[in-house]
């Protein structure tokens, strides 16, 4: 599946997990230390109260601030742990050596992050590669293993017009060479990753960031249920993590536990949440008063929840072109991203809802949500060669980490994983 030999990059696996565990002891080494450095602290504290009561408040005041820092560490988001040197430590090793990651470079989030998404893609692959790989066992290539192939592609949401073009270009390739299971699989690779690389080469934006000096307003879009709130939270944290200064605007106004959702989103990430608690509030006033404190406080990204379901799906669509109408009335010079959240488990609806969306949301991307669990990621692959969607991040599981910028060559790997 990579350009290294398998017992090469066994070796590497295992020097980078060795690596990654010293790294790890040293780390919570470091927090003992801390934790230490807080008790004394602490103590410190008690006897001077003690001591010295009124006299010493500067003094006083710079520990408190000195131990604030201490806890706020601890308040962070929990460290990851090395899991075990298995064979998903060591596929995921071998994607990032792929790519050209060196030993130190490669982080416990990232192996944790692949496991993940070789885990989510089990279902889809299992009726696809697996399968595939007993009919055709060593044997070459032949146009009836091609035939199921197709079959196979269809089962997975694939998508027609996908399944067409990489059967096309397969049987081209036959008609030059005779290719073996192993062959077959690369190519297929390739083929796929074609189709997902387009849409995003078109929009001219490998990775979707804000950019700095500029608001950048994201609104997130879908139908109820797909993750848009967990999928902001999860944007939030990646943002305020990364330095940009990020803002939240509840413009989901027709659920009532919306607000409070991302209220703890907020909190987990300490990104402010502008929302208006009253009853079937306006969310393009919602948006309004957002852009008035994102433009006070000189904020990089503003994250916009939307509502899935209005009465009618005309008036859904009709409040989401309210809302940027707002957006370019105010920020005229504001860069826009409407980004449609898509759960994978849903399949052919999904393609369904992209499609229906597109027409009239004026949509820049895709999320793709719930690619853990029993997840048809085939559905990616429709969306980027029948709706021209450039697919932005993918999520994988409800914690705040669960999100990443979507990367076509590991997710292709792991939906083809051969192992
Ligand atoms: N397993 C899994 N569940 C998710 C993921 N994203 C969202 N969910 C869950 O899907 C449900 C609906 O999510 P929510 O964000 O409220 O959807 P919304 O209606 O589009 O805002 C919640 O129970 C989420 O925890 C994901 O990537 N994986
Ligand atoms: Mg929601």
């Amino acid at each position: 599946m990579t350009n290294i030999d398998p017992d090469n990059s066994r070796e590497w696996a295992a020097q980078a997990y060795a690596l990654l565990k010293r790294r790890q002891e040293e780390q919570k080494q470091e927090l003992q230390k801390a934790e230490e450095q807080k008790k004394e602290l602490q103590k410190a504290e008690e006897q001077k109260q003690e001591l010295q009561k009124a006299e010493e408040q500067k003094q006083e005041l710079i520990d408190i601030t000195n131990k604030d820092k201490i806890i706020g560490q601890s308040k962070t988001v929990a460290a990851s742990e090395l899991g075990e040197f298995d064979d998903n430590f060591t596929w995921s090793a071998m994607v990032l050596a792929a790519q050209g990651k060196k030993i130190n470079q490669i982080s416990i989030d990232e192996i944790d992050w692949l496991t993940k998404l070789r885990r989510g893609l089990e279902e889809t692959r299992k009726g696809f590669v697996t399968e595939l790989l007993d009919k055709l066992g060593d044997d070459p290539l032949t146009p009836e293993s091609l035939d199921d192939l197709e079959t196979l592609l269809i089962r997975a949401d694939v998508g027609i017009d996908s399944t067409d073009k990489v059967i096309n270009s397969l049987r081209t390739k036959l008609n030059e060479e005779v290719l073996g299971g192993e062959a077959g699989i690369k190519f297929l690779k390739k083929e796929l990753k074609l189709i997902i690389d387009k849409p995003i080469k078109n929009s001219g934006t490998d990775l979707l960031v804000p950019q700095k000096g500029k608001l950048n307003v994201w609104l997130l879009v879908g139908v109820n249920g797909v993750g848009k709130t967990t999928t902001l939270g999860k944007l939030a944290y990646l943002s305020s993590k990364s330095n940009y200064k990020t803002l939240i605007a509840a413009a989901d106004t027709f659920r009532a536990a919306a607000v409070e959702q991302l209220k703890v989103w907020g909190d987990r990430s300490n990104v402010d949440v502008i929302s208006n608690q009253s009853k079937n509030a306006d969310p393009a006033a919602v948006v309004f008063d957002a852009i008035n404190s994102a433009k006070k406080r000189n904020v990089d990204l503003l994250l916009v929840d939307t509502a899935g379901r209005l009465q009618t799906k005309n008036n859904l669509m009709d409040e989401l072109a309210k809302i940027k109408k707002i957006i370019d009335k105010k920020v005229p010079d504001a860069i826009v991203e409407s980004l449609l959240v898509l759960d994978a488990s849903q399949g052919q609806n999904g393609l369904k809802q992209a499609k229906s969306f597109a027409k009239s949301a004026d949509l820049s991307g895709a999320i793709i949500t719930k690619l853990d669990g029993t997840s048809r990621g085939g559905v990616s692959l429709a969306v980027s060669e029948e709706v021209n969607l450039p697919i932005r991040f993918i999520g994988a599981g409800e914690g705040i980490k669960d999100l990443r910028p979507f990367n076509s060559f590991e997710f292709v790997e792991a939906m083809l994983a051969d192992k």
